[in-house]
This record gives structure tokens, sequence and C-alpha cells, in this order.
């Protein structure tokens, strides 16, 4: 059998100190942490079209990459090699979940008749696979950045046959999910965006937005889907100002449109910092509102300040991502999906292993430090006295709304000026350094 990776042997968990970099030194699959084995906690997931597809292209210039799979010149064995490498990769690796687009699965040049034909192909073959290991979807999507009819948005076009189009694309990756077993789909709003409101009908453009979720919907739970809906926001880029932009919007958005029921969010760290937040804001703002879905998770670059999707390497964003998600109870339909490429000049097949294993490892690493500081619990702890007034006399009343404007007037003119106390947050800091370097 070809093998894509034959430099690269079944990854292991070896410890901290190891220095083979061909092993985890803190993933290690059945490792039980807070009544979970860390494999259920974190569900890893290989994106098709970063580690299966990219080929190192950027903005300004071309492939630095060969993703030719051995030399291959037919599309459909191309496709086909991709599979078998993107299986032996997620064998190699131990991620038991994939994401997809419509157009990281299928030859991209051909009719839609013929395009779907393809990926009903493509999905047997995939199925094939997945019969053979315990390898599953996480979920499935449409691209609409890509073709040039899509250059004014999708489901957002001024063009109502762009709109079919979308729906169209929208139809077979549901269909494509729903046969692959996933338990998600995702709308990444591609081009849904605006570059200036002097052309745009922002009204008609955002309620079109909801009217295609809301076929997606229905079409999906009729035909059995029971998975869930996501969301992800993302604050700019292609367009100057897409619609998704960032988790507090998207909640708005599904709540105007009564989507709440069926529709979460995939909050993916990049985007978050593109956004100006910090990734544990928008997963904190999507776990209040038990809104947090899945995670697309990658880091970005704050000096670059674009969306460079890079692999997860700081231990304090994922140890404090980890404890939004313990928080939240973790995942149910959800995990991590690995939305990272390697840079440009990381160009052998390789390097997208070391990627993976220090994503894993970052991942690892943060779940075990947020178990650690919600075990510690100086940190919650601190957070539950300082709201603490809120449990008791006027505090508890003003929560419970059974207070007048008079009443807290009263209030004030009885105690005069309220007593304050620090909020400490270099002594927090100073405890989250200790646990995360302990
Ligand atoms: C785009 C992005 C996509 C989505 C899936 O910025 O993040 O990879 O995650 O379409
Ligand atoms: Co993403």
């Amino acid at each position: 059998m070809t093998t894509y990776f034959p430099n690269i042997p079944v990854i292991k968990y070896e410890g901290p100190k190891t220095k083979n970099p061909l092993a985890f030194r803190f993933y290690d699959a059945d490792r039980v942490i807070a009544g979970r084995p860390m494999k259920d906690h974190l569900k890893f997931a290989l994106s098709w079209w970063h580690s299966l597809c990219g080929d190192g292209s950027d903005a300004f210039g071309g492939a630095t990459m060969d993703r030719s799979y051995g030399g291959l010149s037919d599309p459909l064995k191309i496709e086909k090699a991709k599979v078998d490498a993107g299986f032996e990769f997620m064998e190699k690796l131990g991620i038991e979940y994939f994401c997809f687009h419509d157009i990281d699965v299928v030859p991209t040049d051909k009719t839609f008749a013929e395009t779907r034909e393809n990926l009903l192909e493509i999905v047997d073959y995939i199925k094939g696979k997945m019969a053979q290991t315990n390898i599953k979807c996480l979920w499935g999507t449409s691209n609409y950045t890509r073709h040039p009819r899509f250059m004014q948005g999708a489901s957002t076009s001024y063009n109502p046959d762009v709109f079919a189009w979308a729906a169209a694309k929208v139809k077979n990756t549901i269909d494509a999910t729903i046969a692959l077993g996933g338990q998600g789909y995702t709308f990444w709003s591609g081009r849904d965006g605006y570059d200036t409101l002097l052309n745009t009908n922002l009204e008609l453009e955002l309620d079109n937005m909801a009217r295609l979720m809301k076929l997606a919907r229905d079409y999906g739970r009729a035909k059995g889907f029971t998975g869930d809906f996501y969301i992800e926001p993302k604050p700019k880029e292609p367009t100057k100002h897409q619609y998704d932009f960032d988790v507090t919007t998207v909640l708005y958005f599904i709540h105007k449109y009564g989507l709440e029921k069926d529709f979460k969010l995939n909050v993916e760290v990049n985007h978050a910092t593109m956004a100006g937040h910090t990734f544990q804001h928008e997963l904190r703002v999507a776990r209040i509102n038990n809104a947090l879905g899945s995670v697309d998770a990658n880091d970005g670059d704050l000096f670059l300040g674009w969306d460079t999707d890079l692999f997860a390497s700081n231990i304090y964003t994922t140890t404090l991502a980890m404890y939004e998600i313990l928080k939240a109870g973790g995942f149910t339909n959800g995990g991590l999906n690995f939305d990272a490429k390697v840079r440009r000049s990381s160009f052998d097949f390789d390097d997208i292993v070391y990627g993976h294993i220090l994503g894993m490892d970052t991942y690892a690493l943060g779940l075990i430090k947020a178990q650690e500081l919600i075990e510690d619990g100086r940190i919650d702890q601190f957070i539950e006295d300082r709201y603490s007034g809120y449990t008791k006399g006027i505090g508890k009343k003003i929560v419970d709304e059974t207070v007048s404007l008079e009443e807290l007037e009263a209030h004030v003119m009885a105690i005069g000026e309220p007593v304050l106390s620090s909020g400490r947050q270099e002594y927090l800091e100073l405890v989250l350094n200790s646990i995360i370097f302990s």
C-alpha cells in the first residue's frame, strides 16, 4: 500500500522530558482528566483544506508545497489519494475526526451536476475508509469564497441566482455530511459582508443570510440530521466588514431570526483576536449563552493581524480556553478542529505532522492546566467572593429584581460612600503563572 508519510511512525505519548520530536509530551489520549479521557475532552479534528489541499500559496506568491500525491494528474485519483493520505495521517496521529468543505474533496473545475456526482463517489470512498477505522466526521461546510460567482457574497449577493447557487451547494454538502455521519454543519460567511454601504442593502442581505440558514435547517432536519448547525464568527477578510463579526454579533443574529434551537457557535482563535477579543472572551460569551458548539483551534499572529491560521503554541491561550470549555461541560457534538496551516516555508509533508503534534500537545497541556486551575479553586473563589454582595441584602434584591429606584436611593442615603475592595489582577496572574509553571 502507498504511504504518504513514510518517515512517520504511529505517534505515542512519551512524556514532557522526551527529546523525540515524533512523540507527544502532554497528549496522552487515554489519561483521565476530570472523569473523561483526554481524547474525549479534546476531540481533535483534521481540517481537510489546510492539511490535504493547502499548497503554501499566499497573496504574494504561488505554491511551495507539492500536493500532487506522487505526481498524479487525474483529478479524481488525486482526491482519492488525499483520502488515503488523510486517513494514514489521522491514524498515525490518533486524530479521530475530520472537517471538510465541499470543494476540498472534489475537483473544482466541473459543472454542478458533475461535481455532485464526484461528491457522491468520494463520500462513498471516505465511508469505506471510515468503516475500517474509528475515524468520524466532525462537521462539513460549503465554500463560497473561491469561485468568482461569489465575488459579491453568496446568500447575501444582490443576485438571487447566486443565492440559488449557494443554496444548492449547501444542500449537497449537508447531504454529504449526513452520509458521513457528521454531527455538525458549519456556516462560515465566506464573502458575506460588505466593502462599502454605498452599494449595499444591509437589511436585505442580513435577512437573506438568515433565509438560507433557515432553508438549511429545515432541509437538514427533514433528512434526519440531528447534529448542530454552527456559525463561525469572523470580523473581516475577505470583506472589510464580515456579517458574522464576533460571538456577540452572531448571537444577536441567531436570536433575531429565531435560529437559537438549532444553531451554536464555532469559535475560532484567530478570528477572535482579529475582532479585538481574546479567545477566552469569545468562548465565555458563547458559554454564558449556552451556545458554545465547537472550536477552530489555531492561533493568530498579533504583529501581522490577519488570519494567519498558525498551529496553537500558546499555553496561556489554551489553558484559559480549556477552562471555559470545561466550565461549559465539554463538547457534545463539537470538538477542536485544526483550522491551521504550516508556514509557507515548512513545505515538507512531515511538517504537517510537527504542526499537529505541536497543536495537540498545546491543547493537552492547556487541558491539564485548566483542570488544575479549577481544582486549585483560588480564581473561582476570588470571583465568587468578589460578587458575594449580590447574594444578600440589597444585592440580592437587585438580582431578584424586587427593588425600586426609590429603595436604592434610600439605601444610598443610609450607607453613604460604598466600601470597595481591590480587583487584585496582579495577584490572580501570579496564581495563574504558578499553576501553569508548576
Ligand atoms: C475562514 C475559516 C474557514 C472556516 C471553514 O477564515 O476559518 O476555514 O473555518 O470554512
Ligand atoms: Co475556521
